[in-house]
């Protein structure tokens, strides 16, 4: 079979413009943009009829957790199944997370999550996590940076008595990332509160699952932001909130921003359109599918939150995919603190996205483009190679039906899970074609993945006092410098 693909007839849409134009892919990378683009192809050429179509760069979803061991069990997605439902749904490339336990060597653990990530099907990168603090994390911060192409470290404020980091280790780190040209990102919850609400909840004899949002509403998401977007203010490094669920946060995150700090924010799919009722559900099994952190909020929030991404004091959408069966999430039937945290939704991300953005005029499809893909790109400096239509970028690309609908369901998505977060909901504008590294993954809804055919993409660290220097794109990201 050729190794060249013509999409033919469709409207590219870039984060800055769209314009009609063939594309030609070969070798990998996009050959060519424009009317021209058939005159280059060879014979034997594949095509992709795009007419009435949309042609875009494939999404990058910031935040998965993909064979991930938490709450004493692990994810049912690992990196095969994970990205395979990421493919089918138009996503590209993924950044998962390292996180090494308390005292578990940095190092040690990066191999482990890049073993685990060899079945990938398509193009993957890591943000580690900081969850405790020593010469040695500080020595590891460096070569994960230096050799490893890591460019940002997270620091989750709330799992108290696990992952969490406190204020010690969250200034250290934050000072280091500084120092090495890393973005710091921050899971903002405050622990130490949540940790108190649990406790309250049980003694109060309410175990199940409508007391996850009680033991963590909004203001303690609102503090923590707050306290993370201070700490890098005085420190002087931009800093990054991973999914943003509330009010309180994003208006930390705005009013940060309206005072010159580079503060950047993360909203994710699934906190946009679901509301805090499912915790209420009589069914445990229902109620226990959505236990996620931070949790759905009522109904008000998801204004405010598409307010951000529309007003681009919010950048990037994600999906926090973290997938636990009903059987897993059984671990919590009798104190809701013991449900492992995590829903779904990285296949489902663009579809929910642009029928609940695009559709209802909130988005443009460039805006849409922006803030599935391109601010992702930028802003963890897989930018131009990702995120982009354009010669010399990778052919990741996602051939986009806005008039083609489909309704989401468990029995149906690629995910091996057996929930899904956004059951009956049906979406217009769905992914015809998925093009990655410039083979097609998805066709008329089949899947084509290959188990290890996704790269490990390193990503440069962002040059000295990146703090200081001139902002670009949409989306202010530091200017990126290899070091
Ligand atoms: O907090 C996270 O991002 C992790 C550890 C996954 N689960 C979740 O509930 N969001
Ligand atoms: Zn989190
Ligand atoms: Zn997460």
């Amino acid at each position: 079979m050729s190794n060249y693909i013509l999409i033919k007839g469709g409207t590219v849409v870039n984060a800055d413009r769209e314009f009609r134009a063939d594309v030609l892919c070969g070798d990998g990378v996009i050959l060519a943009v424009g009317d021209d683009a058939a005159a280059q192809a060879p014979a034997g050429t594949e095509v992709i009829d795009a007419l009435g179509q949309y042609v875009m760069p494939g999404g990058i979803d910031p935040h998965t957790h993909m064979n991930f061991p938490f709450m004493g069990t692990v994810t049912v997605d690992d990196f095969y199944s994970g990205t395979s439902a990421a493919l089918a749904g138009g996503t590209t490339t993924i950044i998962d997370f390292v996180i090494p336990n308390p005292q578990q060597s940095l190092m040690e653990a990066y191999q482990q999550w890049r073993g685990w990530a060899e079945r990938a099907a398509c193009d993957y990168s890591f943000h580690v996590a900081i969850t405790w603090w020593s010469e040695a994390v500080h020595r590891d911060m460096g070569t994960l940076v230096r050799e490893e192409g890591i460019n940002s470290f997270k620091h989750f404020m709330a799992y108290k008595n696990a992952i969490m980091c406190d204020d010690e280790t969250l200034v250290n780190s934050f000072k280091r990332s500084l120092e090495l040209g890393a973005m710091p990102t921050v899971h903002a919850e405050n622990g130490e509160m949540v940790y108190l609400l649990q406790q309250d909840m049980v003694a109060k004899g309410i175990t199940g699952p409508e007391a996850h949002p009680l033991s963590r509403p909004t203001a303690v998401e609102g503090e923590a932001a707050q306290r993370a977007i201070a700490i890098a203010n005085v420190i002087n490094v931009p800093i990054y909130v991973v999914h943003v669920s509330c009010e309180e946060s994003a208006a930390a995150i705005a009013a940060a921003r309206a005072r010159g700090q580079r503060v950047y924010g993360e909203v994710l799919a699934g906190h946009l359109v679901i509301d805090d009722s499912v915790y209420r559900h009589p069914d445990y099994a229902f109620a226990a599918a959505h236990v996620m952190s931070p949790p759905f909020r009522p109904l008000g929030h998801q204004e405010a939150l598409w307010r951000g991404l529309q007003s681009g004091q919010l950048h990037t959408t994600a999906t926090d995919h973290c997938t636990f069966c009903e059987a897993q999430k059984a671990a919590g039937r009798d104190n809701f603190a013991k449900i492992p945290n995590g829903c779904g939704g990285v296949e489902e991300r663009l579809m929910v996205i642009w029928d609940a953005g695009v559709n209802t005029g909130r988005l443009t499809p460039s805006e849409f483009v922006a803030i599935t893909s391109t601010n992702t790109a930028q802003l963890f400096n897989l930018y131009p190679r990702k995120g982009r239509i354009d010669v010399g970028a990778d052919a990741d690309v996602v051939v986009w039906d806005p008039l083609g609908s489909k309704t989401l369901s468990a029995k149906t998505h690629h995910s091996k899970n057996d929930f899904n977060v956004f059951e009956g909901r049906t979406v217009k504008g769905i992914p015809t074609y998925t093009l990655s590294q410039g083979r097609i993954v998805w066709a008329d809804g089949q899947l084509r993945t290959v188990a290890g055919q996704g790269r490990y993409l390193k990503r440069p660290a962002f040059g000295a006092n990146f703090a200081a220097l001139a902002l670009r794109a949409s989306v202010n990201a530091p200017t990126a410098v290899a070091r």
